[in-house]
């Protein structure tokens, strides 16, 4: 299909829907040469087909809060794609969930899903509903709520949610507490879960731990490492705390951190015991990071509306980990000034279209979230494994099987990439590589 005409569809059958726009134009932009070489994909009109969400179910949440107030929220699942497993992808708790950003991560799910070669499908869900402010029984009522609905719909061989933005493993817990009364059945329909009651050891850690993974590989291929690398993290969330934890661990400083209050700034890099206080305030206490700062007095605290200055540091390597389109066009321009090397997406398409045009024509090493991000849904199938066989496996042995994972996504993307034509774009590589398997698979399922 030409851009015009995937255009005019877009438009035309998914209208308003900008972030799925997005997403989708920035696959399709690498596949003129798969077409070229699979000329059947055409008429099989498998590009058209992944674009249609196998299903999408929308639904009312209704719950009490605390004042004995009814409020109503709406829950979504998206269905994307079953070619290659079961639906599989998290559920986002946020005020700005709506279709076209559930519709985007679901997309991205297809492509990052396939190239963890583990089989699963593809899915996302959420509800536009806001944790933040929350008593512990308003969320528990939420979720028992949310999964009412939602257990029609999901099971361990047919959709496997997990977290995402504004769940973890509490939401986690509570989603699976009410899926075993509702069916009576104890199964891991779930990942993500409490590892007292069939979690994988490093699910938590995953999608941080996999991200620094993947960037000490693309260092290597420049024969560089992470030691003494400044990095900026974005975010202070799950993906963002790990992420900082496996480069202090890897001796790299990590010198900023944010939220939605505004960034952090450590000039020789945070502690290990800055970011242990850190993770409390942000997971137990469920403080801002304006709180911990003003706990912590060697650091500086810039609030929101000065956040932006932080892309005029002088610093190595940058890992956005809060949510999409964090990374404009501008602040590419000022990490080019500044001499970042690398950007390595832990969040979901964090930078704009424009912001992304702009650093693949630039000398940045760039990996999008989709293969970069890929090692928390590999964990979630390492834990649907182990769920299934009914055996638990050490952490050494889950972040053995995670590195060798995000090894082979790396070299899998480089090399799908220049064959492609496409020589070191990670992009390229990772969305022609995750279309060839779920195209090869849909082919051999036929059109049904
Ligand atoms: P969390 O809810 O744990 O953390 C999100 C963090 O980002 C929080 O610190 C939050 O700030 C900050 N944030 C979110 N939205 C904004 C915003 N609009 N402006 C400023 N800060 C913001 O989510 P995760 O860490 O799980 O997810 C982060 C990203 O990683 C998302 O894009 C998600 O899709 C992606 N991802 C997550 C995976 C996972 O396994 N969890 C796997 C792969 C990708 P505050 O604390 O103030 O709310
Ligand atoms: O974006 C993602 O890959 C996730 N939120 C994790 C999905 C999962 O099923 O573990």
């Amino acid at each position: 299909m030409n851009k015009t005409k995937l255009i005019e569809q877009l438009q035309h059958r998914h209208s308003y829907e900008v972030e799925f726009h997005q997403a989708v134009l920035e696959v399709h932009e690498h596949l003129a040469n798969v077409y070229d070489r699979f000329p059947e994909y055409e008429k099989l009109r498998i590009f058209e087909r992944l674009i249609e969400p196998e299903r999408t179910i929308s639904f009312r949440v209704e719950w009490m809060d605390d004042n004995g107030d009814i409020q109503i929220n709406r829950g979504y699942r998206v269905q994307m794609n079953s070619a290659l497993g079961p639906y599989k992808g998290g559920l986002r708790f946020s005020p700005t969930v709506n279709l076209s950003i559930l519709k985007f991560l679901a997309f991205e799910q297809i492509f990052k899903n396939a190239l963890t070669g583990i089989p699963l499908g593809a899915g996302k869900g959420g509800a536009n509903f806001d944790p933040k402010g929350k008593s512990d029984r308003e969320i528990m009522t939420f979720c028992q709520n949310f999964s009412l609905e939602l257990q029609r719909h999901v099971g361990h061989f047919t959709d496997v949610p997990a977290g995402d933005i504004g769940v973890g493993t509490r939401e986690i817990g509570y989603m699976f507490g009410a899926y075993k009364k509702i069916q009576n059945q104890f199964t891991g329909w779930i990942t993500g879960k409490g590892t007292d009651f069939g979690g994988s050891l490093i699910r938590s850690e995953a999608t941080g731990y996999g991200l620094v993974y993947f960037a000490e590989e693309m260092l290597k291929s420049r024969k560089e490492s992470l030691k003494n690398k400044k990095c900026i993290i974005t975010g202070a969330g799950n993906v963002a705390q790990f992420a900082a934890q496996k480069l202090i661990e890897l001796d790299a400083k990590v010198v900023v951190m944010s939220d939605s209050s505004g960034n952090i700034y450590a000039e020789n890099g945070l502690t290990k015991e800055q970011l242990k206080k850190l993770m409390h305030f942000k997971n137990d206490l469920r403080k801002s990071l304006a709180d911990y700062t003003k706990d912590e007095e060697s650091l500086t605290f810039f609030p929101i509306d000065r956040e932006a200055e932080k892309w005029e540091y002088k610093v190595d390597c940058i890992f956005p980990c809060a949510t999409q389109n964090e990374v404009n066009e501008d602040a590419i321009n000022k990490m080019k000034k500044a001499g970042v090397m690398l950007l390595a997406e832990g969040a979901n398409m964090p930078l704009t279209d424009e912001a992304q045009a702009a650093i693949l024509s630039s000398e940045i090493l760039y990996a999008p979230g989709k293969a970069s991000n890929a090692g928390g849904v590999a964990v979630s199938g390492i834990e649907m494994s182990q769920n299934r066989i009914g055996q638990y496996w050490t952490a050494e042995e889950v972040d053995r099987r995670l590195k060798n994972i995000m090894k082979e996504i790396h070299n899998n993307c480089l090399s799908v990439a220049k064959e492609y034509g496409f020589k070191d774009n990670y992009t390229a590589g990772a969305n022609i590589g995750g279309f060839l398997k779920v195209a090869s698979a849909m082919k051999q399922q036929g059109v049904i």
